[in-house]
């Protein structure tokens, strides 16, 4: 370098981790600290990752700035069994604002939870052998796998090895279990302490979060390709031989700024299971060391990929593991989504997926599906499964308890059968207001509202039946994972949204910009000229992102 050239600034989240690369900040000082309800600007880095985030009530936001926190879990695969699910149940219901959150991958949120609620919950949660250590910040975050029991013969298998890669990859900083389980703050003249590097993350962890998913074919029930680092099972002879590995998928942007896109992964080859956690290591160290510290918006692994290209990366991460990938094994994605209702395992256990809107397990005066939940898992033993697309699988239930479990269902305003529209059955929608500070517009509140009037649309055009993958966010950090549905909603500013079209049923395909700010009451007018042409133009049974992409992309003003 050039004694003239000056280096690129690093970003203060960069400054910090160097400082304490232990993570624990003053984290525990605070929490003891009796006067004070939130924490300062760099424990507030320091604690997502924790798994904790500092929020405030954004409808209170006029009268008084009143803080709380949002705690999600670690829950590779999704999977808890009940004593597990009852502590969150009870810790809602305790310290949060009494739901419970399934996130987009397959985790736990908690939301509401004021200062003095935050020790006791975090404390609960580990008290369970649950955790939430890595689940927010700039780490490997919550593994995704798939969660339908009936699947296949793969599942349990898969699900193991995604439990692995979630263990190979968390951060080893003593911090988390001194402040929330000891609950004291960490002893930094502990020279383990005092020198502490991370053995896989170095001082200054990655320069943004990192995500991973498994897949099993032809199922891409977890949007793998949207994530940084992807394991899609390949089977031979009914058993799991491996994985084909993909790299560098990633959906957030932000308004107005083209450097930010979204990204599909790219295949880059196949491994076996006992190569899985030294590839994972291997992809995960190359994000951390050629990752852009200088600019957080641009610096996920897609940035890496897209920048120095496929073939850099393959030949980077060959030289880390001492081997080149073998060649990619043939493999085909068909659909997406949960199951709903009764199935039958394998096994000979009866499994029943519930649809959840919006992912949030809540009452309400006449569906009482928290209730109910709580009541069924307290009394049958069974194991419980959340899936990628916010709902929840209750699963191995003796098939003797099935109609004792209806009826405790009916008795909470809970169905069983038809549970909501193809259309809802496929929704998404992110939290946004009031607990996201992120937030533009709506989301999580007024995608049911939006739905409702969207279902009259299409029944009056009798395209009700016809399944179709909607999902909404209320900005385009794209949490839902709106980039890849067939109708996606992004919010712009109150009261307007972005709609996007074009997304496929296998979710291989991202989207394309259709509108660039509707309002609310505008949607359905939008809308309604697009669905009669749908109706009309599709050929045969063609599904409405397929439609999109055939005919209304050609007609999108391409954007210089
Ligand atoms: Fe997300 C930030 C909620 C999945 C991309 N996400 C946030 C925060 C923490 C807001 C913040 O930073 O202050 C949101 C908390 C809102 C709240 O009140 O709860 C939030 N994200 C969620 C969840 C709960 C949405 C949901 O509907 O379930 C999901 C939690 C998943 C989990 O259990 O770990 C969630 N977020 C995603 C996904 C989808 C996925 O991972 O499959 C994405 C897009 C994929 C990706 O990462 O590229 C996603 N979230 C973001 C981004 C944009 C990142 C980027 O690369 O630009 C942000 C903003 C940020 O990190 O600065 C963000
Ligand atoms: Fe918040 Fe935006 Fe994510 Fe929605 S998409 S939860 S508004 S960051």
């Amino acid at each position: 370098m050039n004694e003239n050239d000056v280096k690129p600034k690093l970003t203060h989240n960069e400054v910090i981790k160097e400082a304490i690369p232990t993570l624990a900040g003053t984290i525990g000082a605070v929490l003891a600290d009796p006067a004070a309800d939130r924490f300062a600007e760099d424990d507030i880095q320091f604690l997502k990752f924790h798994g904790i985030y500092q929020q405030d009530d954004r409808d209170q936001r006029k009268i008084a700035k009143h803080y709380m926190f949002m705690i999600r879990g670690r829950i590779p695969g999704g999977i808890l069994d009940s004593k597990q699910y009852l502590v969150f149940d009870r810790l809602a219901m305790d310290h949060g604002n009494q739901t419970l959150r399934i996130t987009s991958r397959q985790s736990f949120q908690f939301h509401g939870v004021v200062k003095t609620g935050l020790g006791p919950l975090m404390k609960g949660i580990n008290q369970a052998l649950v955790d939430t250590l890595a689940a927010c910040g700039d780490v490997n975050r919550n593994v995704m796998a798939p969660p339908a029991p009936a699947l296949n013969g793969l599942g349990s298998q898969v699900q193991a090895d995604a439990r692995r890669a979630s263990e190979a990859l968390l951060p080893a900083t003593k911090a988390y279990h001194a402040i929330w389980v000891e609950g004291v703050q960490l002893n930094i003249d502990d020279p383990a302490n005092k020198d502490f590097v991370d053995p896989l993350y170095g001082k200054t962890y990655l320069p943004r979060k990192f995500k991973t998913a498994f897949a099993i074919p032809p199922l891409n029930d977890v949007d793998v390709l949207t994530n940084d680092l992807g394991f899609i099972a390949i089977e031979e002879n009914g058993k799991l031989v491996g994985y084909n590995v993909s790299v560098g998928g990633g959906l957030g942007t932000s308004h107005g700024n083209a450097e930010t896109f979204p990204r599909i992964a790219d295949v880059i080859g196949f491994i076996t299971p006992e190569q899985l956690t030294e590839v994972a290591r291997g992809v995960l160290t190359v994000h951390r060391d050629f990752g852009d510290r200088t600019n957080r918006k641009h610096a996920r692994l897609k940035y890496v990929l897209e920048d120095k290209g496929v073939e850099w990366f393959k030949t980077e991460l060959a030289a880390r593991l001492g081997y080149a990938l073998a060649p990619v094994r043939p493999y085909h994605f068909d659909k997406q989504g949960d199951t709903f209702g009764w199935q039958r395992q394998a096994n000979g256990g009866l499994c029943l997926g519930l649809y959840v809107e919006a992912g949030r397990i809540k009452d309400v005066e006449g569906y009482k599906l928290m209730t109910a939940l709580r009541e069924i898992i307290a009394k049958y033993p069974l194991e419980i499964r959340l899936t990628p697309s916010q709902n929840i699988i209750l699963a191995n239930i003796d098939p003797a308890k099935q109609s004792e479990i209806n009826a405790t269902l009916a008795s909470h305003g809970v169905a069983v059968e038809q549970q909501a529209t193809a259309l809802r059955r496929a929704s998404m929608a992110c939290p946004s207001m009031p607990t996201c500070g992120l937030g533009l517009a709506e989301s999580e509140r007024f995608l049911p509202a939006l739905m409702t009037r969207v279902e009259g649309l299409l029944s009056e055009l009798k395209l009700a039946d016809d399944g179709m993958v909607v999902r909404m966010t209320g900005c385009p950090n794209g949490c839902a994972r709106p980039y890849m549905a067939e109708l996606g909603f992004v919010g712009k500013a109150p009261g307007k949204y972005q709609i996007y079209v074009g997304g496929n049923e296998s979710s291989t395909r991202l989207n394309k910009l259709f509108r660039e700010s509707v309002k609310e009451v505008d949607i359905v007018n939008e809308l309604r000229p697009v669905f009669s042409r749908y109706a009309v133009e599709r050929v045969g049974g063609e599904r409405f992102g397929d439609w999109s992409a055939r005919v209304l992309w050609a007609e999108i003003p391409i954007k210089s």
